[in-house]
């Protein structure tokens, strides 16, 4: 049994939590930790009394009762997190993004290759999703030929006032940013933003929707609309135009209802829904592959990678320009 400790208790914590206790096996919940004593005391109840609580996540980093750590933190609290489990030799998963800026992504890569050990798997969900596998496959395949284009559309019913322009780069597009990556196995080279006419549903500061554009080393294009405020529903689509064929991702499978002269199927209206099976499988990968000690999930570089483009996609909204995509340094042989 793999001993997990998970630190951070909000909404998406409570989620892996129940996840991990519920439906992964080879797993137990051994310590939770968060500074807001309410969000603890939510945590402990879902992950069962025998559990340890702590304030501080370094005290649950090195209790002897913890093997692994999952960190669902908000995002500029990763970092420390991060390093102290490396120091501490601990087996990682990291909710996305890996850190807030480029240079502290560089820095818990440095401390992991250091290590010698690979420790760190980051949470993007939607590689282990049915739909995008099932793309991944076909492309794999070579009966379509190469990919040319991707249009992608990432819609939320809504979001908070407290949501802003550049979070639709950090927060949103960059599922599609890491997604999209790993489905061309390319690399992006440059971005830029296009804003279009503003939805009346937005709050007063914020630019939505917006089109995001990237080109790959290869000259892959790829659009995404980010509009999340879209009122109808938790809405992503995905096609992959290919030189012999257009590879469009399947939906979520609802049935079709007639009623009142209509036919009506269902929209998801969360991510937690639409990608349950995704964290599903995302979180038992990480547990099974555990006793091998290997990651073969999403790795710290794929979390530098995603925060790069996802940099230069913010000087994109600021510039109008094109923007370029350069890594600071090689990637290492190590996540080879
Ligand atoms: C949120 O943080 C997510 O990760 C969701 O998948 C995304 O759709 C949403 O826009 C983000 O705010």
């Amino acid at each position: 049994m793999l001993k997990v400790g998970v630190i951070g208790c909000g909404g998406m914590g409570r989620d892996h939590i129940k996840r991990l206790v519920e439906r992964t096996q080879g797993a137990t919940v051994t310590a939770v930790a968060d500074m807001v004593d309410q969000l603890l005391d939510q945590g402990v109840a879902i992950a069962g009394s025998g559990c340890k609580k702590f304030k501080n996540a370094d005290d649950l980093i090195n209790c002897p009762d913890v093997d692994a750590v999952f960190i669902v933190t908000p995002g500029f609290a990763h970092k420390d997190a991060l390093l102290s489990a490396i120091r501490a030799g601990k087996r990682i998963f990291c909710e996305k993004p890996l850190c807030t800026t480029a240079e502290d992504c560089l820095e818990v890569i440095n401390a992991e290759v250091k290590s010698g050990k690979h420790l760190i798997q980051l949470g993007f969900m939607r590689r282990y999703d049915k739909g995008y596998l099932q793309i991944k496959e076909a492309i794999k395949s070579g009966e379509y030929g190469a990919p040319l284009i991707v249009h992608c559309t990432h819609r939320n019913p809504l979001v908070p006032d407290s949501y802003t322009t550049e979070m639709a780069v950090h927060d949103t597009a960059i599922h599609e940013i890491d997604v999209i990556h790993w489905l061309v196995d390319d690399d992006f080279v440059s971005a830029q933003v296009l804003f279009p006419r503003v939805t009346g549903a937005a709050a007063a500061h914020l630019k939505d929707p917006q089109i995001m554009l990237l080109r790959t080393k290869s000259g892959i294009c790829v659009d995404d609309e980010v509009f999340v405020n879209c009122k109808f529903g938790y809405d992503i689509n995905c096609e992959v135009v290919c030189e012999d064929g257009a590879l469009k991702m399947a939906q979520p499978s609802y049935p079709d209802v007639r009623k009142g002269a209509k036919v009506a199927t269902m929209i998801d209206t969360d991510c937690f829904v639409r990608f349950h099976d995704a964290y599903d499988a995302e979180v038992q990968g990480w547990v099974s592959d555990a006793a091998a000690g290997v990651i073969n999930g999403p790795t710290a570089w794929d979390g530098y990678l995603a925060a790069i483009t996802a940099d230069a996609l913010v000087r994109a909204q600021k510039s109008g320009a094109i923007e370029e995509i350069k890594p600071a340094q090689e990637k290492p042989a190590f996540y080879n």
